[in-house]
């Protein structure tokens, strides 16, 4: 028995080893193969994934590129409409310069226009205001006469007893129309009328000097006045005329009446320095007097004394009575005898424009 099994076993080995090298080949053919099938779905599976993610991604590009050819599409509208709004506003930017330029052109056109409006303002004022002086001038001069006739008369009156103090009364005389600086002229007054000194008659009007009535110098404010006639010296809108020779305060001040022109009346210290270094070093009769009430002194523009320059002590009124002032040759002032021949005065005047 163990004879018989061990030769089948032995039979069984030796078939193993005679059937092992083609049960191996087929083995390995079976194990390649597998590998191979293996391998095959393993690069079928990656190409089928790889197909799938290609698709995709050329999906995902083609909706991609969509969407940016429309956002392109889009962004090239609204960049059609913005080059359209800017020059639109290019257009209407040129529109609002050309406008400008225009309006510039107005406002340079109409501001010559007032300019030369004010020109012709302040010259008419001017003029105005001269014409107004020449009036008051020949106004002015016929007062003189008529003081001059009315002391003369009252010297051959004093002369004569006959003739009794209520005869002597002066009349009264029309007064003087007063220029204010910025009052329009109203009614020119009547030219002074030719007086025969030597026949004139009995009625003596008040004294000019007495009566004299306010008259303020002026002129247009800001504008430039400053021309005077030959021989006047000009200073701050108003002339002067330094006069030599020996004259008494009333011829001085006709003298000044016929040259269109008045005693100087004196406001500032400015007006006070500039007269000083012109003025006659021996003295000259000014604008200046007290002959209505003794102490008020009145400028012959009419103002009150409100800037003075006297000399220490005066006015004194000395001796029998100083109604007219002088300016010494140092630029101050003195209370002096109306009646005294001083050898300088001085007249002002408006300037013109
Ligand atoms: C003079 C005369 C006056 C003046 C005095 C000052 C003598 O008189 O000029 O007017 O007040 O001098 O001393
Ligand atoms: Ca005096």
């Amino acid at each position: 028995m163990e004879e018989s099994a061990y030769s089948d076993v032995l039979n069984l080995r030796r078939r193993q080893r005679r059937c092992r090298p083609g049960t191996l080949i087929a083995l390995l053919g079976l194990v390649l193969l597998a590998l191979w099938a293996g391998l095959l779905t393993l690069l079928l599976l990656w190409h089928w994934n790889t197909e799938r993610d290609l698709k995709q991604l050329g999906d995902t590009t083609a909706l991609n590129i969509s969407q940016v050819s429309k956002h392109l599409e889009r962004h090239k509208g609204d960049q059609m409409a913005q080059k359209s709004q800017a020059s639109q506003v290019l257009q209407t930017m040129e529109e609002i310069q050309a406008e400008q330029k225009r309006m510039k052109t107005q406002d340079s056109e109409l501001s010559q226009d007032l300019d030369g409006l004010r020109e012709a303002l302040s010259n008419l004022k001017s003029q105005g205001l001269n014409e107004r002086r020449a009036a008051l001038t020949s106004l002015e001069r016929l007062q003189e006469e008529v003081s001059k006739l009315w002391m003369e008369l009252r010297v051959s009156n004093a002369r004569d007893p006959r003739v009794t103090p209520g005869e002597m009364l002066p009349p009264t005389v029309p007064p003087v129309p007063t220029v204010m600086s910025t009052t329009a002229p109203t009614t020119a007054p009547a030219p002074a009328p030719a007086l025969a000194p030597a026949t004139a008659p009995a009625p003596a009007p008040a004294l000019a000097s007495a009566t004299a009535p306010a008259m303020v110098l002026s002129s247009t404010p800001g504008s430039m006045c400053d021309m005077c006639p030959e021989r006047w010296v000009s200073f701050q809108r108003k002339c002067y005329y330094f006069g030599e020779g020996a004259k008494k305060w009333i011829q001085a001040r006709f003298a000044c009446s016929k040259l269109q022109g008045r005693l100087v009346s004196i406001h500032s210290q400015e007006e006070q320095d500039f007269l000083a270094k012109h003025v006659n070093k021996k003295g000259s009769w000014i604008g200046l007097r007290d002959l209505n009430i003794e102490g008020e002194f009145v400028w012959m523009d009419g103002s009150p004394l409100e800037y003075s320059n006297w000399r220490p002590g005066e006015p004194n009124n000395g001796g029998q009575g100083e109604d007219c002032v002088m300016m010494l040759g140092s630029g101050q002032w003195n209370d002096a005898f109306c009646s005294s021949p001083l050898g300088g005065w001085v007249c002002d005047r408006l300037a013109t424009c």
